[in-house]
C-alpha cells in the first residue's frame, strides 16, 4: 500500500538518523556495537511496557534526538504539503527558521553561513548564498542528499524530468557544486524508483541498479556539461573563479562498482575505501544505495534474524564515518520499498520525530493519490 511505503521511507529515515547519530565520526564502529545499541533500545522499551502493564507509573524512557538530516527533511516535507509543489523561497525560509531555533542539531561546518543568509526575507536571489560558498565552487557536502527523500516520494508517478528539475532547485538552496547536485539526484532517483517497484516479490537488485543507471547516466553528463558551459562563460566575461576539473562520470562508476560488490563478499574496509563514508556527497551517497541493496539481499552477518530495513540501517551505521547521514539516506530508499511494517515498533517509539513523520507521510500520500 502506498501509505505504508511513503510512511516507511520517512520513518525509517528518521530512526536511522537518530540511531546513527551516536556513532557519527567515531573511529571504531562495527556490527556488534550497533547491534548492542539497538538491542539495548529494544530492551528498554520492553522493560518500560512491562512496568506500564504492572500499573507502575509510565516513564517516557530514553528518546534519541534527530539531527540536521531530519530537521531539513522535515522542512521540505512540510513545505511540499503546504504548497503542494516545490516553493524554494519557502523551503529556504524553513531551513533558516529551523536552524535559528535549534542550531545545535549537528549542521555541516560551512552550510551554516548559507542558513544564516537565507533568514533574510528580502533576499533577491535565494540561490546566491549557496553559490558563493567555497569561493564560488559551491559545497559538495552530502547535505543535499540527506534531506531529499520527501521530494522523491512527492514526485511519485510524475515524469522524471519534473523529479530532476525539482531536486536540482531544492539542492541549490544550499549546495551548488555539481557533485552535490548529482549525488542528491542519485538519492532522489533511488527513493522514487524504490517506491515505484512491485514489492510483493523480492527485490531484483541487478534490475534496480540497471534502472538507476539508466536515469543517472544522462543526468550526470548533463549536470557537468552545464557547469562547464557556465564556467567558460564566466571566464570569457573576466570572472576569475577556477574550477578543478571534473572528469568522466564518477557517480555512474561508483554505481557500477556496487554491482560488482553485490556479486562477492566485500568487507567493510573495502566499502569504506572505494565507496566512502565521508561528509562529501560523492563519498557517501553511492554508499547509501549499496547499504540498501546489501540489506535487501539479507547478506549481513550477525543480523540474519532481522528484516531488510533493519539490516540496511545496522550495516550503514557499522561502516562508521558519517553514520547518521549514510544510514538515513539508505533507510529512506529501503523504507520506500518495504514499508512502515518493516521498521520495528521499539525503534519507532525510541526516536524523536517519528510521530511527525507518520503525519507527513499521510498528508504526502493524500496529495499523491489526489493527482
Ligand atoms: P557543508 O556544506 O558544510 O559541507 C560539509 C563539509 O564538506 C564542509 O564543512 C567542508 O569541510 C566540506 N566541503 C564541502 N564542499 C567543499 C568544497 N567545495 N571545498 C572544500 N570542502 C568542501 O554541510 P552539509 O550540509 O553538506 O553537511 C552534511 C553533513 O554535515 C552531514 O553529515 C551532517 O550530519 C553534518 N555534519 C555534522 C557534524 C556534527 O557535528 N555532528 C559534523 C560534520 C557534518
Ligand atoms: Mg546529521
Ligand atoms: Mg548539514
Ligand atoms: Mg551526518
Amino acid at each position: 500500500m502506498l501509505l505504508s511505503r511513503v510512511r516507511g521511507s520517512l520513518v525509517a529515515a528518521v530512526v536511522a538518523d537518530c540511531i546513527g547519530a551516536k556513532f557519527e565520526f567515531s573511529r571504531f564502529v562495527n556490527i556488534d556495537k550497533v547491534l548492542n545499541a539497538v538491542k539495548k533500545l529494544e530492551q528498554n522499551r520492553t522493560t518500560m511496557k512491562k512496568k506500564v502493564a504492572e500499573g507502575k507509573k509510565e516513564k517516557q524512557g530514553d528518546v534519541l534526538s534527530f539531527t540536521d538530516d531530519t530537521a531539513m527533511a522535515r522542512s521540505i516535507a512540510a513545505s511540499l504539503i503546504e504548497h503542494k509543489d516545490v516553493n524554494v523561497r519557502d523551503i529556504g525560509a524553513r531551513f533558516a527558521k529551523e536552524f535559528e531555533k535549534e542550531p545545535s542539531r549537528g549542521y555541516g561546518g560551512s552550510v551554516i553561513t548559507v542558513l544564516r543568509a537565507l533568514a533574510d526575507q528580502d533576499l533577491e536571489d535565494v540561490f546566491q548564498p549557496a553559490r558563493e560558498q567555497f569561493d564560488g565552487s559551491g559545497s559538495y557536502g552530502n547535505g543535499g542528499g540527506m534531506r531529499i527523500a520527501p521530494l522523491g516520494l512527492f514526485c511519485h508517478q510524475l515524469p522524471l524530468q519534473e523529479l530532476k528539475e525539482k531536486t536540482v532547485s531544492v539542492t541549490k538552496l544550499t549546495h551548488t557544486h555539481p557533485y552535490a547536485i548529482v549525488g542528491t539526484l542519485l538519492e532522489s532517483y533511488a527513493v522514487h524508483l524504490a517506491l515505484s517497484l512491485d514489492n510483493s516479490k523480492p527485490l531484483d537488485t541487478d534490475n534496480f541498479l540497471g534502472q538507476l543507471l539508466e536515469r543517472l547516466r544522462p543526468t550526470e553528463k548533463e549536470i557537468y556539461d552545464q557547469r562547464r558551459q557556465m564556467k567558460s562563460k564566466e571566464k570569457n566575461s573576466g570572472d576569475e573563479s577556477e574550477e578543478e576539473g571534473i572528469e568522466g562520470l564518477p557517480y555512474c562508476n561508483k554505481v557500477e562498482l556496487i554491482r560488482d560488490f553485490l556479486k562477492r563478499d566485500v568487507d567493510s574496509k573495502e566499502v569504506r575505501k572505494k565507496l566512502g563514508t565521508k561528509v562529501t556527497a560523492l563519498d557517501s551517497i553511492p554508499t547509501a544505495v549499496y547499504c540498501f541493496l546489501r540489506g535487501a539481499s539479507q547478506s549481513i552477518p550477525g543480523t540474519e534474524e532481522r528484516g531488510p530495513v533493519e539490516q540496511t540501517i545496522i550495516y550503514a551505521i557499522s561502516l562508521g564515518g558519517d553514520t547518521d547521514t549514510v544510514a538515513t539516506m539508505a533507510a529512506a530508499i529501503s523504507g520506500a520499498f518495504y514499508g512502515l511494517e518493516s521498521v520495528p515498533q521499539a525503534w519507532q517509539e525510541s526516536c524523536e520525530g517519528v510521530r511527525d513523520a507518520l503525519l507527513f507521510g499521510e498528508k504526502l500520500t493524500e496529495i499523491i493519490s489526489a493527482r
